[in-house]
């Protein structure tokens, strides 16, 4: 009820009364007191007035489905978003929940206390700086095709943070980097089985509004945020359904046909790493090599002093020769 008493506040430009509200909903005044006092708990802002209502005065800074579906312009993704203040790991909580959810649900955290990068590494995901959200998929193809969909989260979020004005690049497989900094990055799971695709899941952590000061010290070389580079605050509201909008209309073209030509071509136009030198990293072997380009399957393609190779998104590290990440 406290939703649609919200959405009501909303619509209005000045004040509701509570009479109206009482008579809309069908409850007491008393009741509806109760709904807003909820609202103010969750971080509105609500002017009451006697005589006059309510009004809404300001929205709090969070990122739950009532604050983003006004501007949710999507099929399959985010058709359920579960939202949460705190969690260990939105891809964790996600796996938990994904044989029992739609594809497109999305589970989002405005902290995360343990947050998950590749290959056991963490992610600093700061309470309301960031976005960390992750989007349950389940494509009816094989587990082949698993490099594609890494592609389909870098994709979106580089496309969503240019809607929202900003400019990014893409280092292969899963980092999205402002001036060679690491702003984004993204962390794809599978489930399968017997040559099929049970789900996958989409994780994304976006580092938005920390300052300098709020990235932590050793990590200053290698990482920024939108709000360090673009020099004004950015809202995560407009970011988070940008990104979900974008991901929606790549992830409609790969179930028509596995279509990827769009995706394949932002991550080849907008990337960081091709006709670069680089370090690959595998393992504890590091080689150097030169970016060629991306084949049609998702994968890196690297010239080596010994030839050239295709290198697999699983287990690898790019990092360019002369930077930090
Ligand atoms: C990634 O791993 O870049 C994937 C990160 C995915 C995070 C999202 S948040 C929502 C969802 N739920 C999760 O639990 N995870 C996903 P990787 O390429 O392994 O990069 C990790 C490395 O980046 C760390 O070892 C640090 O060096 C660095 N790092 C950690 N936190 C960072 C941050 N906030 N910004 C930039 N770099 C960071």
């Amino acid at each position: 009820m406290k939703h649609k008493i919200l959405d009501r506040l909303h619509e209005v430009d000045g004040f509701l009364s509570g009479e109206k509200l009482s008579e809309e909903f069908g409850l007491s005044r008393t009741a509806i007191w109760k709904h807003v006092k909820a609202l103010k708990a969750d971080g509105y802002q609500i002017e009451s007035v006697t005589r006059k209502g309510y009004r809404l005065v300001a929205s709090p800074d969070i990122v739950n489905y009532d604050e983003i579906k006004e501007i949710l312009h999507t099929k399959i993704v985010g058709s359920r978003v579960i939202y949460f203040n705190s969690l260990e790991s939105t891809n964790k909580t996600a796996k938990e929940i994904a044989a029992v959810n739609n594809e497109g649900t999305v589970v989002v955290a405005e902290q995360q206390t343990k947050g998950r990068g590749r290959l056991g590494r963490e992610w600093i995901s700061p309470n309301r700086k960031g976005l960390y959200f992750s989007v349950i998929l389940k494509p009816d193809t094989d587990p082949t095709k698993v490099a594609k969909l890494t592609l389909l989260g870098a994709a979106a979020v580089n496309r969503g943070l240019l809607d929202m004005g900003i400019q990014s690049q893409i280092k292969w497989p899963n980092d999205i980097v402002i001036k060679g900094k690491k702003v984004a990055g993204i962390l794809t799971e599978m489930n399968c089985e017997l040559g099929t695709i049970n789900h996958i899941i989409i994780g994304i952590g976006i580092n938005v509004n920390q300052s300098n000061e709020e990235i932590p010290y050793e990590l200053r070389d290698s990482a920024t945020s939108l709000l360090i580079e673009s020099n004004r605050a950015i809202n995560r509201k407009d970011l988070f359904a940008a990104v979900l909008n974008r991901l929606d209309e790549f992830y409609l073209d790969f179930i028509d046909g596995e279509d990827m030509d769009r995706v394949l071509e932002i991550c080849r136009e907008e990337s960081a790493v091709i006709g670069k030198d680089v370090i690959v990293i595998q393992g504890s072997n590091s080689r150097k090599g030169h970016v060629v380009g991306i084949n049609n399957d998702g994968e890196l393609q690297v010239r080596f002093s010994t030839g050239l190779e295709t290198v697999y998104s699983g287990e690898v590290s790019i990092r360019k020769e002369d930077e930090y990440i």
